[in-house]
């Protein structure tokens, strides 16, 4: 029995990747230079974790790099294309570094890859486009190089790869495909790929692969639950019985994010020689599982997706209660990949020491990970120190100041139901559009505007001291006026302030909020070379001052067009935070809601008529398991209306969410109560507004008409055609014209443009009424 974490971070330390390919991208380096990046982070991985103990030599340690995303390495290794890009491939069907980089982000008229939500995590995925037509062919020998390097630097490594079912279950079905078609009809034909890379790695000299299976503990997947579990006896049964040893490596099928559920018993009847289990998110298995008893189970026990020390005495109870399952072995396991945790707690001098002593960012984790695995063979006695510390941490982490603080906790108590409730909406609309006066199909934009080298560099000098905090508010306002004339100019009708002094929509309001902690360089990757410092939400919420209102009420002095307040709703604070695990979700969210709502009503006395409160992760934290998502979307919807229900009729509150699929979860956002929803629907072609409408939803609503995810400038006519569409699909005074998102990832060369085709397109749509 020995420990393994499923992966580790990607990006880097200081994020060498994101920068390495990202000066590729902007031509100023080549592909050899990004290679030298990407090898030399590589190694340093490797070295990392044998130093922190997994052994170099047995599989412990994954090969599992990515230049962008681990879904598009699987569609390049099965070589699987799209054939708007065919002419990016070569003879064998490889893409190189540039060809795979469009496939990630379009060029011209061929947009890219669709970009999606990585399970109920903040990284997302190019999902794949798979139709009958699609010829799956082995590509790219990607994996087997990296095992090859690492090998001949001495560390038997285990290739990391999305498994087939996962794979197929989360493509699409191309354009052109037919009613009834589903990628995971197409497994027979990609098996004989998966089983041509297993003889590769083998051949190579890999003992172990590890094959990703995620899809199997989720609901929320377009395949029906008993083809599902088809496919994996059918995927197993050919990848494990095709080969046999040594012409193939032990396959290792890992299922992180929750519980595998009716997926394990079937898995466990296949002839794989192990199977991950998240213990952190799914339920201990406590009765044997038929078949376990050929396999090693990697317990999934400390978790990849938080932050908080381990209780390494409970984990290893719970360890040692999988002993009595029956299985071959029990391994110790991580309960996802480490590359949703910064790197290293040792990265984070400027943190309260306190606060460092409750954290296990990845390399803690591999630490926590060796150290069960020792507990596990050794006895508790060997580990017996480790155990001590790990529950010091725990008990002083439960007595802390600040961690419960009585006032808060009595304000949330006192709230009575009327605090989660606004008047009717029909009153409200009324009101709302005396008071704002808006033409049909308004015009607006979702909060931020590009951040400028200009403002970050700004934004680098204040945290380093260089700039005074007048300098840095005299900037920060000069763009504001800049942003304001851009938009007045164009004759946008509602204004935005476009965020300048703001890093991350989350991270500033946790800079701004008590009972959170930010990092210096915990960097999670979020996707592509994009990378977010998630916050550490430790103690009880409060607002010790007002946070916008100054910068949204000297945006409104510039202008006579109503200028909306931006606030991050409580959902989306939580979800991209790492969030406390010691008490109920919902009742961490209502203390951040009472912070923002007091925050909205300074925004209103201060004149602000329109406040929004972004919301784009509600869809990210639903839960995977069908019966768990009734019991989220209570608490998370109650927690948006209590930050918001405080309004005076005539305060128009909007909401703007990301990441399709809506139709699922229009119930919840019928509960938001939202005056007016922006939604991403560029890259999904308005299929969304079809949803919307069966509902019978009444309130407005603001599909995306630019896909801002692209650097692409959309055409007028095609926002044109868009709006046509919509305007068809739903009634004229519901729309709201905007981008599918905010623009801060965008420059101003392509922002402009799109902002005045998309008012070009909306006069002319406007005219036709
Ligand atoms: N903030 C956070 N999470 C997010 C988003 C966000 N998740 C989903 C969505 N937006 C898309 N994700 C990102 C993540 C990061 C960036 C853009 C979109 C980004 N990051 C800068 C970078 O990587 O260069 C760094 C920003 C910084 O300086 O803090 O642009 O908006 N939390
Ligand atoms: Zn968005």
């Amino acid at each position: 029995p020995a420990g393994s974490v499923l992966g580790y971070p990607r990006i880097g330390p200081r994020r060498e990747l994101k920068k390495a390919i990202e000066a590729f991208w902007a031509g100023r380096s080549s592909a050899d230079e990004v290679e030298a990046v990407a090898a030399d982070l590589r190694r340093r991985t490797r070295n990392r974790l044998v130093e922190l103990g997994l052994p170099k030599d047995s599989p412990a340690i994954p090969s599992a790099f990515s230049f962008y995303d681990h879904v598009l390495d699987a569609t390049a290794v099965v070589g699987a294309v799209p054939a708007r890009f065919a002419d990016l491939v070569d003879a064998q069907g490889r893409l190189d570094l540039a060809g795979y980089s469009t496939v990630a982000r379009g060029r011209g008229d061929d947009l890219p890859l669709e970009m999606t939500k990585w399970f109920d995590t903040n990284y997302h995925y190019l999902v794949p486009e798979i139709g009958p037509e699609t010829a799956f062919r082995y590509a790219s020998t990607r994996p087997v190089a990296e095992f090859t390097e690492a090998l001949s630097e001495g560390v038997l490594t285990r290739p990391v790869i999305v498994g087939p079912v996962t794979y197929l279950a989360l493509a699409k079905a191309t354009d052109g495909a037919g009613e009834g078609f589903l990628p995971i009809d197409r497994l027979a034909d990609i098996l004989p790929v998966y089983v041509a890379l297993l003889r590769d790695l083998a051949a190579a000299g890999a003992t172990w692969v590890q094959l990703e299976e995620p899809a199997l503990v989720s609901d929320s997947i377009d395949v029906p639950a008993d083809r599902l579990l088809a496919a994996v006896t059918e995927a197993y049964r050919v990848l494990a019985t095709e080969l046999t040893a040594p012409e193939r490596p032990a396959i290792f099928v890992a299922a992180p994010y929750g519980d595998l559920g009716a997926a394990l018993p079937v898995l466990a009847a296949t002839d794989v020689e192990a199977i991950g289990i998240d213990l952190v998110r799914g339920d201990v298995p406590t009765a044997a599982v038929p078949g376990l008893e050929t396999k090693t189970l990697v317990a999934g026990v400390i978790d990849g997706h938080n932050i908080w020390r381990a209780d390494l005495d409970a984990k290893l109870a719970i360890l040692e209660q999988l002993e009595n399952l029956g299985a071959a072995a029990v391994a110790v396991g991580t309960s996802t990949s480490l590359f949703h945790v910064p790197h290293d707690t040792a990265d984070e001098p400027q943190l309260d020491p306190t606060l460092v002593s409750w954290l296990a960012f990845a390399d803690q984790k591999v630490t926590e990970v060796v150290t069960l695995a020792e507990g596990l063979t050794e006895g508790r006695e060997a580990i017996h120190e480790q155990l001590l510390a790990a529950s010091d941490a725990v008990r002083t982490r439960a007595t802390a100041p600040g961690v419960v603080r009585p006032e808060v906790r009595d304000r949330v108590a006192a709230l009575d139901e009327d605090a989660f409730h606004r008047g009717e909406f029909a009153a409200r609309k009324a009101a709302q559009a005396a008071r704002l006066n808006l033409p049909p199909l308004p015009t607006t934009t979702i909060g931020s505007f590009p951040q400028t080298p200009e403002i970050r560099k700004a934004r680098a000098a204040f945290g380093k001291g260089e700039l005074t905090a007048e300098q840095y508010e005299d900037e920060m306002k000069a763009e504001i006026r800049r942003v304001v004339e851009l938009q007045e100019k164009i004759g946008i009708d509602v204004l935005v302030h476009g965020e300048p002094e703001r890093n991350d929509m989350v991270q500033y309001f946790a800079e701004n909020l008590d009972g959170f902690a930010v990092t210096a360089n915990g960097w999670v990757q979020s996707y592509g070379s994009r990378c977010t410092r998630p916050s550490i939400l430790w103690g009880d919420v409060s607002r010790p001052a007002p946070i916008t209102v100054a910068w949204s009420e000297y945006t409104q002095s510039l202008t006579q067009k109503p200028v909306k307040g931006m606030l991050t709703g409580p959902v989306t604070i939580l979800a991209w935070s790492f969030v406390r695990d010691d008490q109920p979700l919902g009742a961490t969210a209502n203390q951040v809601a009472l912070a923002l709502r007091d925050e909205i009503a300074d925004l209103e006395d201060a004149g602000i008529a329109i406040v929004q409160v972004d919301e784009p992760a509600l869809r990210e934290l639903l839960p995977l398991r069908e019966a768990d998502q009734a019991a989220y979307l209570d608490w998370s919807v109650r927690s948006f209306r209590l930050s918001t229900a405080g309004v005076r009729e005539d305060t128009q509150i909007h909401t703007h969410l990301c990441y399709s699929e809506f139709g699922e979860i229009i119930d919840a956002i019928d509960g938001l109560d939202a005056d007016v929803t922006s939604i991403e629907a560029a890259r999904s072609k308005m299929e969304i507004l079809g949803d919307i409408h069966a509902a019978g939803y009444p309130r407005a609503v603001g599909p995306g008409v630019y896909d801002i995810h692209s650097p692409r400038v959309p055409s007028e006519t095609e926002i044109t055609e868009l709006l046509t569409a919509a305007v068809k699909a739903i009634d004229v005074d519901q729309l709201w014209v905007n981008p599918d998102c905010g623009l801060k990832t965008r420059r101003y060369e392509e922002v402009t443009p799109s902002l005045e085709r998309i008012q070009a397109a909306t006069l002319a749509v406007r005219a036709t009424l």
